[in-house]
């Protein structure tokens, strides 16, 4: 019966992995399109990237092309929004970027190579008279197409640094995803500083290294400056009403603000075929060694 022990054995591991998060609707004009419409689907389901050499860090596993991904046509000025499946729960920084497609490629096949990204948004943690950090933690974060970015497609990518499991016991996670998006309108802006992914943050960063539960009083969001024309954003808020989306996400009843946000380590659907805890199954990283829930922690 050695056979069924392990059958069961498996069965049981699969169900206590957890679930992250991924951004995988993308909301303009007031429109919350289907999942992974316009946003590149990764094959890595909710797990985040933590290699800082991969190419992964672009537009997450499985996202280096988009042939499965339309592309959507938005004005310079636009703002728009995206939607993760459940609420961001893991403290950290938000951060948005674009990339230029380049001439003679489509959006949907061009891999985000090239020294081509530039940051349009970064949200960091407020303090408060205290002292104590507020992450913006949001199953939405919004900001604007920047007004004078010149008309082409781009590539439009969404990063969350997990930073819950301080490093070096810990390892940063980057949750993100790419949207293909064809700019109309725009202007004669020139956007930068232009860095390559990977190779935008080296891991030596402050706001990659720090610790967030010990001495922590201000904090500084790794990469490149953001562009001095692009124009801010915001977590949480609105998305918009959903569109009749043919593929709704699996999981719609978790909560939309960061104040609810510590009851998120569901489970996920069955796995089709397991051989292991996932990666990351457990949330805290591979080497985590410390509390195992998100909730109070550092608060
Ligand atoms: C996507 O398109 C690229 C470039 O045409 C091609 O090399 C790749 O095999 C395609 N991938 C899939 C999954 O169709
Ligand atoms: C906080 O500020 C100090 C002084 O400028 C700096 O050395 C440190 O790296 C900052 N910490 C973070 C996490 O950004
Ligand atoms: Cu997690």
């Amino acid at each position: 019966m050695k056979s069924v022990s392990l059958a069961l054995g498996l069965a049981a591991l699969a169900s206590q992995a957890s679930a992250h998060y991924i951004f995988e609707q993308f909301n303009h004009g007031g429109t919350l399109y289907p999942v992974y419409q316009y946003i590149r689907q990764n094959t890595n389901n909710n797990s985040p990237v933590t290699d800082l050499k991969s190419t992964d860090l672009r537009c997450n596993v499985g996202g280096l092309t988009g042939n499965a991904t339309q592309t959507l046509t938005v004005a310079a000025g636009d703002s728009f929004t995206f939607k993760s499946d459940i609420a961001v729960y893991h403290d950290g920084p938000l951060s948005m970027y674009m990339a230029q497609v380049p001439s003679g490629t489509t959006a949907a096949e061009f891999d985000g190579s090239g020294q081509v990204w530039f940051k349009i948004l970064d949200l960091g943690p407020t303090f408060d008279a205290s002292g104590t950090a507020t992450w913006p933690l949001a199953q939405t974060y919004t900001s604007t197409i920047p007004a004078s970015l010149p008309a082409g497609s781009y590539l439009l990518r969404i990063q969350q640094l997990g930073i819950h499991n301080p490093y070096p016991a810990g390892t940063p996670q980057f949750y993100i995803s790419c949207a293909q998006l064809t700019v109309t309108g725009g202007g004669s802006g020139t956007p930068g500083p232009l860095v390559s992914i990977p190779g935008f943050i080296t891991g030596t960063e402050p706001g990659y290294t720090v610790n967030i539960y010990t001495n922590f009083h201000n904090y500084t969001v790794p990469g490149p400056a953001v562009w001095s024309g692009a124009s801010g954003g915001s977590a949480g808020g609105s998305a918009g009403t959903s569109a009749a989306a043919p593929n709704p996400p699996a999981s719609s009843a978790a909560p939309t603000t960061p104040t609810v946000a510590t009851t998120t380590h569901v489970a996920v659907s069955s796995p089709t075929s397991v051989t292991a805890v996932q990666k990351y199954g457990q949330c805290g990283g591979a080497n985590w060694k410390g509390a195992t829930t998100t909730g109070g922690i550092g608060k």
